[in-house]
């Protein structure tokens, strides 16, 4: 018997590691989970979102130690910082994970039970290269660093290098558990072709399609010996070993829908959308499946007695860099994104979504890109300052000026007579612009759309010249229909905006009298709002100030 028609969008995001605080890119990861899970909160999509932080491992065993505490006070001394980075970022999640919590050990420990015994687990020996920075084996093979030059070796150390990070690489010979990889090879690679969009972008699923064609190791390690990882679940079987860290973390993306299973009657597995960086791409789309196959039958919990099925799709979003590196706690090379929000940006009162705005629509996600502040301060005045404020305090201002603050009604028929045929179409058009950008995750052309018809509302208004019209009292009908035209404009631009600026969004829907209620996509595909003939709000921000400039600048 299989689960119930599932309705829920279960979305996750990779569980961070708590070696040290985090930096722009894990904000990024989670402000395009975040701008996901709202866009389809308002479609509708009863929504399950989890982030979380990934807290074992030698890595955080390591940095610890550095710092003089125990593994725990130190995780979670650095999960706080975490938790208050996405209460500053409005993160919407629905649950938080932790990979100390008992909720997940347990169930890890019950899962690696249930696999012993059904005899899926092999002790074998390992002997090959860890990269603990990755926490990530690799074979002899396979070592090269990024070039790919298998002779390269670190030139203080003298060890080769991680093919994925470039970093020293340590060498291993260890007994522990493991599941069989390559005699899962052939039904994966035919699952990559019938699943086309499995893995998301193209270039990472021809990335890993190629690697399908070349033989997998043998086997993957899910437990490690204590004398080598003291700072892990305990094998339950085997208490001289404790559970790899990736077996640990990758776990969480079931462990959270049994728990919720069992609470709330609620079937979130399979996940929709496993939201990743590339970096750990082939976790996710070769161990990650091979596990779940593994686990066929034997976690009815969530929902299936015999196949666990894969998740639907997994995006890897692309490195933001600093140079040439990616950034990276262990490089030391991060920009801290609470210093940008709260320093940086200390002017803006919606700091926060300048932010979002930046990070999502400056490159096309999946892509890499370069951080820069100059880059960001270009966005603020020009997309965010020139264009969207200013035409939302314009068209508010003119509402005040000319109509007492009471917003003129406007019917869509209308819109020819007063020459704005051209903008309403384009309004129209916008949520389904909108909704077909986000089917592939593709934050920057919807923000695009969004700005686009920004752009053409303030041309409209350059074009019809309310203050000229408001000279001539015969053209008082005329008036009153541009700029009931321009409300309806703002009202569904601040409803399109509300995945990706969310406090922005609410801050026009209120300035317009909306009303308090989340916007639905409803809301977006009425033209006139149930705020027609109500009246402005008077105390109202301005959405992006000018810093004030420095002195001794300016006039
Ligand atoms: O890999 N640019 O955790 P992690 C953009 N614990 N995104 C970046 C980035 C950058 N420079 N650096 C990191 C782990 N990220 C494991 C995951 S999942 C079960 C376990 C983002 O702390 C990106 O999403 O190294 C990347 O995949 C993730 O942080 C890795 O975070």
């Amino acid at each position: 018997m299989n689960a119930a028609k599932r309705k829920t969008t279960y979305l996750t995001t990779p569980l961070y590691y708590v070696n040290a605080s985090p930096h722009i890119g894990h904000a990024y990861a989670n402000l395009a989970a975040d701008t996901y899970a709202r866009f389809h909160r308002l479609l509708g999509e009863d929504v399950f979102f989890l982030t979380g932080t990934d807290e074992h491992g030698q890595k955080i065993e390591r940095s610890a130690a550095a710092a003089g505490m125990s593994p725990q006070a130190f995780a979670d001394s650095v999960v706080a910082r975490f938790q208050s980075l996405w209460k500053l970022l409005n993160i919407s999640h629905d649950d938080y994970i932790r990979t100390t919590q008992p909720r997940h050990v347990e169930r890890v420990q019950e899962i690696l039970r249930r696999l012993h015994k059904a005899g899926r687990l092999i002790q074998a020996a390992y002997k090959g290269w860890y990269c603990t920075p990755d926490e990530t084996f690799w074979t002899e093979g396979e070592i090269g660093g990024p070039t790919g030059d298998p002779t390269a070796v670190d030139p203080q150390s003298g060890k080769p290098l991680c093919p994925t990070c470039g970093r020293p690489l340590e060498p291993v010979e260890e007994v522990g558990w493991h599941l069989k990889l390559r005699d899962h090879q052939e039904w994966l690679k035919q699952y990559l072709k019938d699943n086309q969009r499995f893995i998301r972008p193209q270039t990472r699923y021809n990335e890993i399609a190629s690697l399908l064609e070349q033989p997998l190791p043998e086997t993957w390690c899910i437990a490690r010996p204590r004398h080598r990882v003291g700072w892990g679940i305990e094998v339950p079987f085997d208490p001289g070993c404790v559970v790899y860290v990736w077996f640990d973390a990758l776990l969480n993306y079931i462990t959270v829908p049994w728990e919720i299973r069992e609470k709330e009657k609620r079937t979130l597995w399979p996940a929709s959308l496993h939201l990743i960086g590339k970096d750990i791409l082939r976790h996710h789309t070769v161990y990650w499946p091979v596990v779940l196959r593994e686990l066929a039958g034997l976690v009815p919990e969530l929902g299936y007695d015999r196949d666990v099925p894969l998740p639907d799709m997994v995006y890897a979003h692309g490195l933001w860099k600093v140079g040439e590196q990616k950034m990276s706690k262990s490089l030391g090379n991060v920009v801290d994104p609470v210093t940008l929000i709260t320093e940086r940006l200390a002017s803006q009162p919606f700091a926060a979504d300048v932010f979002r705005y930046y990070v999502l629509s400056e490159i096309p996600f999946g892509q890499d890109g370069f951080f820069s502040e100059e880059g960001l301060q270009t966005r603020l005045t020009t997309d965010l300052g020139n264009d969207l404020g200013n035409l939302v305090n314009r068209t508010l201002s003119m509402i005040d000026r000319y109509c007492g603050g009471k917003i003129p009604p406007s019917r869509q028929e209308d819109l020819d007579a007063i020459g704005l045929r051209g903008l309403g179409d384009r309004v129209r058009a916008l949520p389904e612009s909108v909704r077909a950008a986000m089917e592939d995750l593709q934050f920057s052309l919807a923000l695009n759309a969004i700005m686009q018809v920004v752009t053409l509302a303030n041309q409209s208004i350059e074009q019809a010249a309310p203050w000229q019209l408001a000279k001539q009292p015969e053209k008082r009908a005329q008036l009153e229909g541009v700029l009931g035209a321009l409300a309806c404009t703002v009202r569904i631009v601040g409803v399109m905006l509300k995945p990706f600026m969310p406090a922005v969004s609410d801050e026009i829907r209120r300035q317009l009298a909306c009303g308090d209620a989340a916007p639905t996509w409803e809301d977006a595909a009425h033209w006139e709002g149930r705020n027609a003939g109500a009246t402005l709000i008077r105390d109202r921000a301005v959405l992006f100030p000018r810093p004030a400039p420095a002195a001794g600048q300016g006039k």
